[in-house]
């Protein structure tokens, strides 16, 4: 970053910062990750010069040659480790992803029946204060108090009783796995389109360590940065059918020029996912989130459905005396890095909720693992149980010792 450096003293500081805090930090927000080095030189590239609304071999400026390239190996690749009959690249974001779809499956006033952004929803599948709550109608379903899971006959008599034109098979703090084929059953019984978002989960479901919805669901969106740590984008998947529908809405419907600076990083990103070391990598994430979950349970923490089936995990902190924003800051003063979440059922707000949301794949892109997981355990349950500045500043010491063991990014 020579250059850099040189022009803009400023911002390149700023960027030296985020690499120290990144390589110092225990980094668990459940849907970040480390792109490899590859991913972010094709992000940094020439690439982003370019102009080329359309599509390949079909855009509307000239010099399209070698975008088209990289456009259509970013489009073989997902279809390949998707297995999946269409792709478009383009979408910019999960919610432009997101968009896309609801904009070619329904019209406004249609009904949405998705998951309850507080028992694990996202804001893309209704919520009110998104496109998606003011366009179409929403029905939730949510997980049963007693067990934290999603109660499939509840989906199926709300599917029966509200008669939702897309049912909405995703989450982003749902800790088991989602069964597509059931959601599928649901939506064919009542007569509405199956999308199925896999942000959270796309590298698992790469993997085959989670149940793939491709071959049941209408739609497949994810962002690609989460597990399948691409660059930061979207991706949508469908049917053959819905091709040429969901190409017209993402462009021109939502979308202008495309990013071919990160769609060049997505077909980086789709070629590593391709890799045993991937797939070893998605079954050492879910290793670790086991781990570490039944670490935090021995230490007397209360786990939403009692653990984890994935990447990510819910801890309720009612018994502890202790508010999620509160721990999200605690633990943020002892170097480790979370976010506060709503539990199901939470008596308190969506601003300072009952519980933290737990993620693994960044820990474990940096080569972490069981052992380190149960260290990570005992410094949140010490920084949390004994809150003062000696003692995060002891346990940010031990933190910051066992980062230096797993370098990030070293020539950066
Ligand atoms: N912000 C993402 C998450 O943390 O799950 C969802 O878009």
């Amino acid at each position: 970053m020579d250059m850099l450096k040189q022009t803009d003293p400023d911002v390149y500081r700023i960027i030296q910062e985020e690499i120290k805090r990144q390589q110092n930090n225990i980094e668990l927000v459940a849907s970040e990750n480390y792109c490899s080095k590859a991913v972010l030189e094709a992000q940094g590239s020439v690439m982003t010069n370019k102009y080329a609304e359309g599509y390949p071999d079909k855009r509307w400026y000239a010099g399209c040659g070698n975008v088209d390239d990289v456009e259509k190996l970013a489009i073989e690749r997902a279809l390949d480790i998707f297995g999946a009959e269409h792709a478009n690249v383009q979408p910019h974001s999960g919610s432009s992803a997101n968009m896309a779809v609801f904009f070619a499956a329904l019209s406004p006033g249609h009904k949405i029946l998705s998951m309850d952004l507080s028992h694990g929803g996202h804001l893309t599948h209704g919520f009110e204060k998104n496109f998606s709550g003011q366009f179409y109608q929403k029905i939730t379903y949510g997980v049963k108090q007693d067990t934290g899971r999603i109660d499939y006959d509840e989906v199926r008599e709300l599917a029966k009783k509200s008669s939702p034109d897309l049912i909405i098979a995703g989450a982003s703090a749902y800790p088991r796995e989602l069964d597509f084929a059931k959601f599928k059953e649901i939506a064919d019984e009542v007569g509405a389109l199956l999308l199925a978002d896999i942000a959270h989960i796309a590298g698992l479901i790469v993997a085959g360590v989670h149940p793939d919805p491709v071959p049941h669901a209408d739609f497949v969106t994810t962002s690609t940065h989460k597990t399948l740590r691409g660059p930061r984008a979207g991706l949508i998947l469908c049917k053959s059918k819905y091709a040429s529908k969901i190409d017209q809405l993402v462009f021109p419907g939502i979308q202008g020029g495309p990013l071919m600076h990160i769609i060049a990083a997505k077909a980086v990103a789709f070629k590593e996912a391709k890799t045993e070391d991937f797939k070893d990598y998605q079954r050492q994430i879910l290793k670790n989130a086991k781990t570490l979950s039944n670490a935090l349970k021995d230490k007397g923490y209360t786990l939403v459905s009692g653990g984890t089936d994935n990447h990510l995990f819910l801890v309720d902190l009612s018994n502890k005396n202790v508010k999620g924003i509160e721990a999200q800051k605690i633990l943020e003063k002892a170097g480790i890095s979370l976010n506060r979440n709503m539990i199901p059922f939470d008596g308190a707000s969506a601003f300072n909720p009952s519980g933290i949301r737990i993620g693994t794949p960044s820990v474990t892109t940096r080569g972490m693992k069981e052992s380190e997981m149960i260290k990570i355990a005992d410094w949140i349950d010490l920084a949390i149980n004994t809150p003062d500045d000696q003692n995060l500043a002891l346990i940010k010491g031990r933190v910051t010792e066992l980062c230096a063991d797993f370098p990030l990014y070293k020539d950066y």
